[in-house]
């Protein structure tokens, strides 16, 4: 620990109040957390520094209100939590932000000594340990020195690999003691610019039905995939992640996101090549084995450990940006005749959509009244709940990065307090939190810093008065449903009482009329739906 310090007097400071500036002087301009005795150093620099904190009522809900942040900016949502039960209260998130391939960065205090000294306030076996579980990396800073290089770590690795969520834990007496800044020049992330192999583009070139698969992975230049997939008249498909990368209205071949519908193994076998971006094609982009080709199947990915998974296919380490430009730079004067059909695609969606509909009835209707009429820009967190299931495959989006939803880790509790965090990070545009009767109560409390912050915020709450998702599962496994029916609070009397306003509209009009002016109101409004919605 450093003491002495040639800094000018001024520049010295606790190393806790450090980070927070060096935090700040590398862009970081809002922090979520708690704080507490232990990590008390790190909130001394907050205010000096300039960074607006948003105080949660529960780690967890400081973690998605991270999480939130970061995917509606790109950039890292970071949170200050306390020793032990600090750390055990975001790991959720954490390994919620792993998952999702989120940067997402916890730095929490951490005690001085464990081995000798039993007993002590916030004390756990392996609080480094428990992070690493749920992170990319958990790593202990036992100087200033390298406290500073963990965080530029972190930030650079964000840029130049996977993001995904990391934990920095410094020592109580580090905290407090005295420190010199931080360098002051951040390190600066370089990402070459790359190219592929000639025989990658040939093959995609003389494919007559190319079909893509494209991940939130492959979210970054848009207009560069857009036009990629038209000139080679491809058809597409987009996982959750990567909905909105393709805009249906424009493009008659895009499938949309209906990858988890059994039968798109039977289009995926009918394209002669298929080229995955930015996909892991994980059990929850798929909800089968395999995808169902037979043909080419070429992978672009920035994470090598996704392409070791299927090493017999194409594999380009890439980015997806560099990809889609490299491809674009080959396809001057490329003239597709298409092997696919606007009828088939048009088709398949429509039987999707159908399905959709009749698995979980009621909730395609007051999609598509909502969607009538929500603003284009609107950014969308979505919980665990059937109204998201279905909403992620009927509710075509324009855009990417604009529906967010705890896909991997599938955590409830996920919707409100990531779209507080959106919020936060997009003031004056519209942000909306869906969550289900039951996901809702696990970060319910929330609402109060939704208030506080006076977000104009609609929470879409979706009531079917029970665990619906797993009342059906049950039934698919003929278990008798049991432990599905909570008791459930008076959501709107609920919501008031935090401050915040609540609505029940009995007519999709008045739905319609009830989200629109949430967004426009000075605080947010729950807004209590059923399946009794009339058109
Ligand atoms: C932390 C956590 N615990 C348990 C689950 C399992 N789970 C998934 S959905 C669900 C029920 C959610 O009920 P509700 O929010 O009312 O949504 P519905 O399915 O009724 O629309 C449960 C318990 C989970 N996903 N996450
Ligand atoms: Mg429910």
């Amino acid at each position: 620990m450093t003491t002495k310090s040639n800094a000018p007097r001024g520049q010295t400071r606790p190393l806790g109040a450090q980070i927070s500036h060096m935090l700040k002087s590398r862009g970081v301009d809002t922090i979520f957390g708690i704080p507490g005795v232990h990590n008390q150093e790190m909130y001394r620099g907050i205010e000096e520094a300039g960074i607006r904190h948003v105080l949660a009522r529960h780690e967890q809900g400081a973690g998605f209100m991270a999480d939130g942040y970061a995917r509606a900016t790109g950039r890292p949502g970071v949170a200050y939590v306390i020793t032990g039960p600090g750390l055990c209260n975001i790991m959720t998130p954490l390994g919620q932000a792993y998952s999702d391939s989120v940067p997402v960065l916890a730095i929490s205090s951490c005690l001085d000594e464990t081995a000798a000294k039993r007993g002590q306030l916030h004390q756990m076996l392996d609080q480094e340990k428990a992070g690493a579980t749920v992170c990319d990396w958990s790593c202990t800073a036992n100087s200033a020195q390298a406290a500073y290089r963990l965080v530029d770590r972190a930030l650079t690795e964000f840029q130049t690999h996977r993001p995904r969520s990391k934990h920095i834990q410094v020592p109580i007496a580090l905290l407090e003691g005295t420190a010199e800044p931080a360098p002051a020049t951040p390190p600066v992330a370089r990402v070459a610019a790359q190219a592929g192999p000639d025989h990658v583009i040939s093959t995609i070139k003389s494919a007559k039905r190319p079909l893509f698969v494209l991940g939130g992975g492959a979210c970054g230049d848009t207009r560069a995939v857009r036009d990629v997939v038209a000139k080679l008249g491809a058809a597409s498909f987009v996982t959750y992640a990567g909905r909105g990368l393709i805009d249906v209205s424009a493009d008659p071949l895009h499938f949309g996101a209906y990858l988890a519908r059994p039968d798109s193994a039977k289009t995926a076998a009918s394209a002669d090549c298929v080229i995955a971006v930015g996909t892991e094609l994980a059990d929850v982009d798929l909800w089968r084995d395999e995808l169902g080709h037979t043909c080419d199947f070429i992978r672009v990915d920035i994470d090598p450990k996704v392409l070791a998974q299927s090493p017999q296919d194409t594999m380009l380490q890439m980015d997806a940006t560099a990809f889609f430009h490299w491809v674009l730079a080959h396809l001057e004067g490329h003239t597709a005749a298409t092997g696919w059909t606007t009828a088939e695609v048009e088709k398949s969606r429509a039987i999707w959509r159908a399905e959709a509909d009749a698995e979980r009835p009621g909730i395609v209707p007051v999609c598509d009244a909502l969607r009538a009429v929500m603003p284009a820009d609107t950014m969308y967190y979505s919980d665990m709940t059937q109204f998201a299931y279905t909403g992620k495959e009927v509710w075509d989006m324009d855009r990417p990065g604009h529906w967010h939803h705890p896909s991997g880790f599938g955590t409830l509790g996920y919707g409100l307090p990531a779209a507080i965090g959106g919020a936060v990070a997009r003031p004056g545009l519209p942000t909306v939190a869906i969550a289900g009767d039951y996901g809702f109560q696990y970060t319910v409390q929330e609402l109060g810093a939704a208030v506080e912050l006076g977000l104009p915020l609609p929470i879409l709450l979706w009531d079917n008065g029970k665990l619906k998702e797993i009342e059906d599962s049950m039934i698919r496994a003929q278990i008798a449903p049991n432990a599905v029916i909570a008791h459930n609070p008076d959501f709107c009397a609920l919501a008031r009482a935090y401050g915040a306003y609540a609505v029940a509209p009995e007519t999709f009009a008045e739905l319609q009329e009830e989200a629109l002016k949430a967004l426009k109101a000075d605080k947010p409004t729950l807004i209590y739906m059923t399946a009794d919605l009339s058109p």
